[in-house]
């Protein structure tokens, strides 16, 4: 079989190149390693709950490993059932990175928070790109198709399931820290109506990084619904890539088909004129570093597989007073953040914790400056590929984190909480859900996405990114695949 253009992966990166392909007449055909989720189980569900989470909740591991794995003290997880579920708790040194498995890639997983960096900002970010036109153009073009949309502040200020989020407003703004809402892709005009009682719950059940059985606009609603109601694109789930290298008339890519236990059925290859890497951040960079060091594609340049970041990610919870309750029922999609970027390096979002019981506490992600950076590369003993994370890496994420939460605590006379990820451990320092590079822009490619040393290869993911992004990530991926595919569309094809 021969196709044009072959997209690896149905994530953010993935879904923009292949609509906007098949829009310019172009016939793709989509790889993704997991399932397609759009078949309910026998609880009539398609996603699993997120307080008892089954074999759909995690991708081929025997026991479940939450991000925070501990309540009072006491450890959370549970064994499962080895399935090809939707969050990825993929273990590499130092560090887990969580990642969504499925067709519509992290939008499946993720809280739906759909941030625009601040411009002032976006040259940290990505100093080769022209941010003018980030702005103007391509910010605007993925927030309309992704469905991005504002909580209605009325609903918000009163509703019952954003109790948690108005506390972690109010501790902000005492401490004269300054407190933003945030748009998400999550219909709030849908939750408004769960907290009515006219429509099935999700968010305020509450559902997420499990999959969410309604509400929220993942990409299969957005991108890629649009990308197949051009008949120009194929997706193909449970088809892994596992190989790529030059051939006639383009690259021979091999793919691995998989049954939900993770076991080979079929082992197939293709011909691709082009081929698009989007298979996330850790999936790309694994690939083209084994890609490079086994001889499939030995030109690839020495950038390939460096300036990994995990967004400097880093959770903590807050012990608050009785007075500050912040509620048994929350919603599960997060509206609200602390921005002290410019003074202390951190955008902490005010978290849920879904207990579904009173917890007296406040939860937050924070994203850092955190500059640490490591780097992928192929280990011929294992054949596997390695990142040299180091736990201590995180420490300057703790630091700047502490520029908010220390300030809180001191005004609050509060203490942090050491009974959410592990005994008498205060900072979720362990793990990332913000991946970022890998195949960075400008680096291992042109400043278009397109590889070094291959014609027709091209990254079109989180990968590009050099590790961070000042805020959650995925509308900025988004965009940055709009501008490159504009630019691939007009002139490699
Ligand atoms: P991604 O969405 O990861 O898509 C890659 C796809 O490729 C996946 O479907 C893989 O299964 C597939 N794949 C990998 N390897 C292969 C292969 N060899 N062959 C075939 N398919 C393959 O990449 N970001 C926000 O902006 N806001 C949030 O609120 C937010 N919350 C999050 C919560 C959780 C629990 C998690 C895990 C992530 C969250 N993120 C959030 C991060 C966001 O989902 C992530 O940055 C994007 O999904 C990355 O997009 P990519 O296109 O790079």
């Amino acid at each position: 079989a021969s196709v044009p253009a072959l997209v690896t992966g149905t994530g953010y990166g993935g879904a923009v190149t292949a609509l906007r392909l098949a829009q310019a007449g172009v016939s793709v055909e989509m790889v993704e390693m997991g399932r397609s989720w759009d078949t309910p189980g026998s609880d009539g569900k398609v996603f699993s709950s997120l307080l008892s989470p089954d074999h759909r909740a995690y991708w081929l591991r025997t026991r479940t490993k939450q991000p925070l794995s501990n309540f009072l003290g006491f450890p959370i997880d549970r064994n499962v059932t080895p399935y090809t579920g939707v969050l990825d708790a993929e273990e590499f040194s130092g560090i887990t990175i969580y990642q969504g498995r499925g067709v519509g890639g992290g939008s499946l997983a993720n809280g739906g928070m759909a941030v625009t960096p601040r411009q002032s900002r976006f040259s940290q970010i990505l100093p080769t790109v022209n941010a003018a036109e980030m702005y103007a153009t391509y910010y605007p073009r993925a927030n309309a198709t992704l469905g991005v949309n504002h909580v209605d502040q009325t609903w918000w200020e009163q509703s019952a399931y954003y109790k948690y989020a108005r506390v972690g407003r109010k501790h902000a703004q005492r401490s004269g820290l300054e407190f933003v809402m945030v748009p998400n892709v999550y219909d709030f005009e849908y939750m408004k109506k769960e907290q009515a009682g006219t429509a099935p719950k999700s968010a305020l059940l509450p559902e997420v990084i499990y999959g969410n059985n309604a509400g929220k606009r993942d990409l299969s609603k957005t991108y890629l619904a649009q990308a197949k109601a051009t008949g120009k694109v194929r997706i193909s789930a449970l088809h892994e890539v596992v190989d790529v290298r030059p051939a006639a008339g383009g690259y021979t890519v091999t793919i691995r088909e998989i049954n939900t236990s993770g076991q080979t059925v079929a082992t197939k290859t293709v011909t691709a004129a082009k081929v698009f890497f989007a298979a996330g951040s850790v999936g790309t960079s694994k690939l083209l570093v084994k890609l490079r060091a086994t001889g499939a594609l030995p030109g690839l340049n020495d950038e390939v597989g460096r300036g990994w970041g995990d967004n400097g990610n880093i959770m903590v919870g807050r012990a608050n007073h009785m007075w500050d309750a912040t509620g048994a029922k929350q919603s599960s999609m997060p509206t609200g953040g602390i921005d002290h970027w410019d003074v202390g390096g951190a955008f902490a979002e005010v978290a849920p914790i879904p207990a579904g019981i009173e917890t007296y506490a406040s939860l937050y992600l924070a994203i850092t400056k955190n500059p640490n950076r490591a780097r992928f590369t192929y280990n011929a003993a294992t054949g596997r590929v390695d990142l040299d994370w180091t736990t201590a890496m995180k420490q300057p994420a703790i630091t700047m984190a502490k520029s908010i939460f220390d300030k809180i605590n001191k005004k609050e006379g509060t203490i942090y909480r050491t009974d959410l990820f592990g005994p008498a451990k205060t900072w979720g320092d362990t793990f990332t859900y913000h991946p970022l590079g890998g195949a960075v822009l400008d680096k291992a490619t042109d400043n278009h996405g397109r590889l070094k040393g291959y014609a027709g290869l091209y990254v079109m993911d989180g990968s590009l990114i050099p590790g961070n992004t000042t805020v959650n990530p995925f509308v900025t991926i988004t965009a940055l695949a709009e501008r490159n595919i504009e630019r691939i569309v007009a002139t490699d094809f």
